[in-house]
């Protein structure tokens, strides 16, 4: 396969919608910490998109590697994502100290509620924050073309019992995070 950065995108996506949200549609099942069998996985996306020339494993393991975040996990036999999930999976997610400070992009419509009542996973397993102020707002560009962004005070959060989990390495996780610690600089 010639890898554009588009295609790499392109597979991606489709890889993020049966690993992340809809196992059921591509006839996969993941387990309970959200692994799937990778050749089964492979035959389903091909099946699924008619992708021409089929992908192969080393297809599957190139988009993983060169995607711009470190989504997905692979050993010999198996492939799960690593966040971001909508269906119920257990991933045993590493808890860590956040950084002092960590970042949240969103649209300026969902500012009022957010204001009141915290940010809140939604369809997601997690809230989402970014340890950077451009990889927020690059989020928050999915929702609004001029995005909000919130500055949200970790440690003090941490300190008051929040947990906090690793996603990947820009990628911070929490169950929620009320109001009282997250500001809005933007
Ligand atoms: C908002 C992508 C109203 C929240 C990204 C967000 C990320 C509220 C939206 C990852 C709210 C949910 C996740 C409340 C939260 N009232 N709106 N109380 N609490 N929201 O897509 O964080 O590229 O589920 O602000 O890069 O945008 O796919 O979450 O706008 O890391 O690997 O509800 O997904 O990763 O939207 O993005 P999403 P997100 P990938």
């Amino acid at each position: 396969m010639e890898w554009t950065a588009e295609k790499v995108k392109f597979v991606s996506k489709k890889m993020s919608v049966a690993l992340r949200h809809k196992p059921d549609r591509y006839g996969i099942t993941l387990d309970e910490e959200g692994w799937t069998d990778l050749h089964d996985f492979i035959r389903a996306l091909n099946r699924v998109h008619h992708f021409s020339p089929r992908l192969s494993e080393k297809d599957i393991r190139y988009v993983s590697q060169h995607t711009n975040k470190r989504r997905f996990e692979l050993t010999d036999r198996k492939i799960r994502a690593r966040y971001g999930h909508s269906v119920p999976v257990i991933l045993k997610k590493e808890r860590k100290a956040p950084p002092e400070i960590l970042y949240h992009g969103t649209s300026h419509q969902a500012l009022k509620s957010i204001m009141e009542k915290g940010l809140l996973p939604m369809k997601r397993q997690y809230v989402h924050l970014s340890s950077d102020q451009e990889t927020a707002l690059q989020v928050g560009r999915r929702h609004d073309a001029h995005p909000a962004l919130l500055q949200i005070n970790a440690a003090e959060a941490e300190k008051d019992g929040i947990e906090f989990f690793i996603g990947n390495d820009e990628v911070w996780l929490c169950r929620e995070l009320p109001p009282e610690y997250i500001m809005v600089i933007s």
